[in-house]
């Protein structure tokens, strides 16, 4: 099955990214990104619920080119017609402090994930790659090392935040469309934390409650960098950066936790 283009690790920035693609390929008729909710407009393609929910594949395979596909997947699992049909790839990367707070407070809420176990149990657990969709360090370096070979736009999360007209320009780009400035402006100021948070089709509101749980925490929490200042402690911090120190070295990724 060929896609044509689609996105990235969880809990850093999926959501965001995809209405920002829809935005762009609509030519920043926002209002025409309303139509649906976001797992309709993405299908997300590793998704298989129970009845009477679609799976991601049956979703996609009833839509026309271009889709816009979700994923979550490490580099190493992608089908292999992904590359065979040089799709596009826009991949969003978050730091891993941030990643795993907000991974943290997601897992509590959807009702379908594990539990966590303690948030200091949560460290471990993230550390040591049992996660759902696995280690961080090896989907993040992973996902690097194959802009060399494919049609992938790498981006932070933190550079969303810093500069959103910005990356939404590279995006547009990448997938082929020169956009205004008042258009990208437009597109930046749609899909914001704040305007998303209170957009019932961009906020994760209509997926039913026994399965995002809301109550236990919003599915567009805080939306910042940095927010792992007030999760962890100077010893788990120390812990975490000594083991990101080891698995990240030899690569030329670089992260930011702060802006
Ligand atoms: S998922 O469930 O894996 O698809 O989650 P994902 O969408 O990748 O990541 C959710 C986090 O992204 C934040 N978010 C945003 N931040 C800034 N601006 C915008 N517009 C935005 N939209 C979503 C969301 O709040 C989650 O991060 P945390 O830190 O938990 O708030």
């Amino acid at each position: 099955m060929c896609f044509d283009s689609w996105f990235i690790i969880p809990k850093a920035g999926t959501t965001w990214m995809i209405e920002i693609v829809d935005c762009v390929m609509n030519d920043g008729d926002t209002e025409r990104c309303k139509r649906s909710p976001t797992h309709d407009r993405a299908p997300f393609m590793e998704l298989n619920p129970p009845k009477p929910f679609h799976s991601g594949l049956q979703q996609l395979a009833s839509m026309p080119s271009p889709r816009l596909v979700k994923t979550h997947l490490p580099v190493q699992l992608v089908p292999q017609s992904f590359w065979e049909n040089d799709c596009k790839v826009i991949y969003v990367a978050r730091n891993a402090k941030d990643n795993l707070v907000s991974y943290y407070h997601f897992q509590q809420m959807n009702q379908a994930l594990p539990e966590t176990g303690s948030w200091e149990q949560y460290i471990s657990s993230f550390l040591s790659g049992q996660v759902p969709w696995g280690s961080w360090f090896d989907h993040v370096t992973g996902w690097w090392e194959s802009k060399a070979k494919h049609r992938v736009l790498y981006l932070f999360y933190e550079d969303l935040k810093e500069d959103p007209a910005r990356e939404i320009d590279r995006v547009a780009r990448f997938l082929g469309k020169g956009l205004d400035q008042a258009v990208i402006d437009r597109i930046a100021d749609h899909t914001s934390f704040l305007q998303m948070k209170e957009n019932p089709m961009a906020n994760c509101s209509t997926v039913p409650s026994f399965i995002f749980n809301q109550a236990v925490s919003p599915f567009m929490r805080k939306g910042t960098v940095g927010d792992w200042k007030q999760h962890f402690t100077v010893s788990q911090s120390e812990r975490f950066d000594e083991e990101y120190r080891r698995r990240l070295a030899g690569t030329s990724l670089r992260f930011r936790t702060e802006l």
